[in-house]
């Protein structure tokens, strides 16, 4: 009788102990690595990833997770150059994490990506629109459309403020693979529109002073002038050219769509037209609760780049919960786990913030609506808005 009881209970605790141990295994999280910049200058672009990619992980979490697991996003700072983002994707890749959203330069994506690419980790590129990021590799998709179908709108918009428009100055950092992508783009569309490319002038994104470009533009009397450059550089370009007299249009490109350049070109950043690929006003039912839980956090619309973070994070986590239907997440082994999670991404199509995404066997985006908007300055000269006038 002992025995017997002594048995019975011995197996009713190691049935509680593997139970409790399974229910401890489902709750591990499923880490996600973030790879942006949280520090030097293209942390004016970083920030607004990291808060987007928050929300996400808070939202996603509040639904449940990837099934009841919830997602744990692990963060690691690349800094603005190509060897901080190698860095932070392989601590990642060794933080067995299933997926990296990153990084943030396209510069940094052509260096880093092909670590992911080697050991078979998934990437969802926030912000990398250059020409080529989605051919680094099978691993390689991005949620930021390319600069070759948003960069163009912001061209054909100025032309509808100003139908004056014949002569046009562009300027492109050197250095930066995105600004030596985009600027060819702009390139191409002002000549395919029938203006006339009175210059190509060139910098570096390290450049402080840019009188000697802008004495050589200025005295070609353009109506417009078109800028590729980072924040820092791209911003102090344009104050330098509105100090020097230039009145006419400026088209910025992808590397000033932040508000954070606002005190770098202060109320000179006033008029200037940048294209694109998200707008806050985008009707669907995700957007809009996007949109709600970052005004209640930043109080103010969200930005472009917090708006792709987010999705990024929203298609790992959808892609997570098809692949997790088929086949138990936790009975495959990582490398099998990065493998499908990258075929489950590129097979779906999701409804996000930026509208409705699925993706080319490439891992190129496939996205529909495109905006452009208008800087408006308030009379404080620091502060501002995103206009969209498309
Ligand atoms: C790229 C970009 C930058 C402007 C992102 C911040 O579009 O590097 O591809």
């Amino acid at each position: 009788m002992r025995l017997i009881r002594v048995v019975i209970s011995s197996l009713v605790v190691a049935i509680l102990l593997s139970a409790s141990f399974a229910l401890a295994q489902d709750v591990q999280p499923i880490k996600i690595g973030v790879a942006v910049a949280q520090t030097s200058n293209v942390a004016l672009f970083g920030q607004e990833q990291v808060i987007g990619a928050k929300i996400a992980e808070a939202y996603f979490n509040e639904k449940g997770g990837v099934n009841g697991r919830p997602i744990q996003l692990v963060f690691q700072d690349t800094a603005g150059d190509e060897a901080g983002a190698i860095n932070a994707f392989q601590t990642l890749i060794a933080d067995t994490v299933v997926g990296i959203v990153g990084p943030t330069l396209s510069q940094q994506a052509f260096a880093a990506d092909p670590m992911a690419e080697q050991a078979g980790v998934p990437v969802l590129a926030p912000s990398n629109t250059a020409k080529g990021i989605p051919e680094v590799g099978n691993f390689i998709a991005r949620v930021s459309a390319p600069v070759a179908v948003v960069a163009p709108n912001a061209v054909r918009a100025a032309l509808n403020l100003d139908p004056n428009i014949k002569d046009v100055v562009v300027f492109y950092a050197q250095n930066d693979a995105f600004a030596s992508s985009e600027t060819t783009t702009f390139q191409s569309t002002v000549t395919n529109l029938g203006l006339n490319l009175a210059s190509v002038q060139t910098f570096q994104t390290t450049d402080t002073d840019f009188s000697a470009q802008i004495t050589n533009a200025l005295a070609l009397n353009p109506q417009l002038v078109i800028v590729s450059g980072l924040a820092a550089d791209g911003g102090n370009l344009i104050r330098q050219l509105r100090e020097f007299g230039y009145t006419g249009v400026i088209v910025g490109g992808n590397g000033l769509n932040t508000a954070n350049v606002f005190p770098v070109c202060q109320q000179f950043c006033d008029g200037i037209i940048i294209a694109q690929a998200y707008s806050p006003a985008a009707e669907s039912e995700i957007n809009q609760t996007f949109r709600e839980l970052y005004k209640a956090e930043q109080g103010k619309e969200p930005p472009q780049f917090s708006a792709q973070a987010f999705s990024a994070v929203q298609v790992f986590v959808e892609a997570l919960i098809r692949l997790d239907n088929i086949t138990k997440l936790d009975t495959l082994d990582l490398a099998t786990q990065r493998n499908l999670l990258n075929l489950s991404v590129l097979a779906g199509g999701y409804e996000t913030p930026l509208g409705m995404l699925s993706f080319t066997p490439t891992g190129e985006i496939v996205q529909e609506q495109f905006y452009v908007a208008q800087i408006k300055m308030n009379a404080d000269g620091q502060t501002g808005t995103f206009e969209y006038i498309q």
